[in-house]
Parts: C-alpha cells; sequence; structure tokens
C-alpha cells in the first residue's frame, strides 16, 4: 500500500488549513484529534489543558455546552488553543441548503466562522452547499461510523467527488480509504472497546493506519472519559503515531 506521508502530503494540499494540520503534525508527532464531548465550559477548558499539548486539534460540539457563552467559553478556548498550539474544529455536520448554512455558520449564538479553524458538514445538500464555509477548512462526511448507517459505497463514492472537487475540502470523515489528495479523519477510534451500545463501532489506531491509510484519528470518550485525560492523550498520540510510521 503506498500511503503518503505528511511531507509529502504538504507539498500537494492546497489550503493554508490543511497545511497547517500536517505542519502540526509533524512539529508535534501527532495525529491525534481529541472530541470534547463534554458539557461544561469548566470541563471544556480543563480538558484543552490537560490534552492540548498532545493533540493537533480539539474537536467540539459546541451546542452541547450547557452553560455556553461566547465570551466565557470561547475567549479562552481561543487562547489554550495558541498557547497548546492545535487548531479548533467544530463537529456541526451541517446538512441543509447553502443559504442556511450560511447563517449556520456565520450567525447565531456560536458565530462558527469566527473561531474554527476546521468544520464538518455533510455534503447531502450537493456542491454548491459548501461554498459559504470560507473561514475553515471543510470536512465532508463521507462515511459514518455508525452501525447501520446509509453511508454505503454508492453514496460514499458521490460524496468523495463533491469533496474531491470543491476547494474548500480539505478530507473527508470515513471508515474507508480516500483518494489522496484529501486528508482522511478517522473517528470511532478507542483501544479499550467494540463499542458503546449505542450504535458506535470502534477499530484501533493500527487498522484505521495500516487499512484505512488515515491521516487523524478522532478520539471521544477513550480519552476525556478516563481517569487520567492527559496520561491518555499520550497513549492515543503514541498509539497513532507508531501505527503512522508502520504504515509508511
Ligand atoms: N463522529 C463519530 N462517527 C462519525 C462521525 N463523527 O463518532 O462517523 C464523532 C461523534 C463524537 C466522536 O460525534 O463526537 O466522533 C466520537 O466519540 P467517541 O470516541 O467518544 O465515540
Amino acid at each position: 500500500s503506498q500511503r503518503l506521508s505528511y511531507e509529502q502530503k504538504i507539498e500537494t494540499v492546497g489550503h493554508s488549513k490543511s497545511k497547517k494540520l500536517l505542519e502540526l503534525a509533524l512539529e508535534k508527532q501527532s495525529n491525534l484529534i481529541a472530541s470534547a464531548d463534554v458539557l461544561t465550559t469548566k470541563e471544556l477548558h480543563e480538558l484543552a489543558e490537560r490534552v492540548g499539548p498532545h493533540i493537533v486539534a480539539l474537536k467540539t460540539h459546541m451546542d452541547i455546552i450547557t452553560d455556553f457563552d461566547y465570551d466565557q467559553t470561547l475567549l479562552p478556548l481561543i487562547d489554550l488553543a495558541a498557547r497548546h498550539n492545535f487548531l479548533l474544529m467544530e463537529d456541526r455536520k451541517f446538512a441543509d441548503i447553502g443559504s442556511t448554512q450560511e447563517l449556520q455558520y456565520s450567525q447565531g449564538t456560536y458565530k462558527i466562522s469566527n473561531w474554527a479553524d476546521l468544520i464538518t458538514a455533510q455534503v447531502i445538500g450537493g456542491y454548491q452547499s459548501l461554498d459559504f464555509f470560507h473561514n475553515s477548512g471543510v470536512i465532508a462526511i463521507i462515511g459514518m461510523s455508525s452501525s447501520g448507517t446509509l453511508t454505503d459505497a454508492q453514496y460514499r463514492e458521490e460524496a468523495t467527488k463533491i469533496a474531491v472537487s470543491h476547494p474548500n475540502v480539505i478530507g473527508g470523515v470515513s471508515q474507508h480509504a480516500l483518494p489522496s489528495e484529501l486528508l482522511l479523519f478517522t473517528p470511532g477510534v478507542n483501544l479499550e472497546s467494540k463499542g458503546d451500545g449505542k450504535g458506535q463501532q470502534y477499530n484501533t489506531p493500527e487498522h484505521v493506519f495500516k487499512n484505512l491509510q488515515s491521516d487523524f484519528i478522532i478520539v471521544g470518550r477513550g480519552i476525556f472519559k478516563s481517569d487520567n485525560p492527559e496520561k491518555a492523550a499520550l497513549s492515543y498520540k503514541m498509539a497513532g503515531w507508531n501505527a503512522y510510521l508502520e504504515s509508511l
């Protein structure tokens, strides 16, 4: 299998956010994205502080933060990202027409366009629905990790065509390999569990780098639910980096 290294990908990517992400990977020797699926501002900041040194990006679902306040929640998080040198990725999974997505992206409570380096979007709305994500690198949802997902081979093929051809898209979320011009982000990674009883399906870092030629692993509960999130982040960072090196 002929995967491209991060060094090789830096030479070919066109988007500033993909370049930045790959530079961080090499600098920090990490392909780990921590998913901060926590419910309070305090937990979010504590997690970012603990795992920040080990990750290339922190993935958020801002709409689950119970006490969300733009100034209290986001401004300190932006500082933490600058201090520990990681990107902010809002896992919004936009799935509407372009005009609505433009508003959801830039307006409302979260003003995602102000701060998110990376955002996730479904491509179900078609090519033009992605036109308005100007400030962030778009990660297209190509295939989902959950059992029974509708993202079958034919859907993934059509979604991949949109992702490859759209200049705002830097990569995709999938459980299958993607064309090498897209960065592959793989959630559903856990070293200790096969599933969560709610449809989530887990693989190991070894599996996703070797068999899918993934570029980045996304780990949620494996890190933030662990007794020692910092130690867990370090374990996933090392497992991910070693699996990447072995996949070359
Ligand atoms: N996520 C998946 N699978 C997908 C797409 N996104 O799990 O196909 C997201 C979830 C969650 C994280 O929304 O935030 O990745 C996985 O968390 P976990 O490691 O705790 O299962």
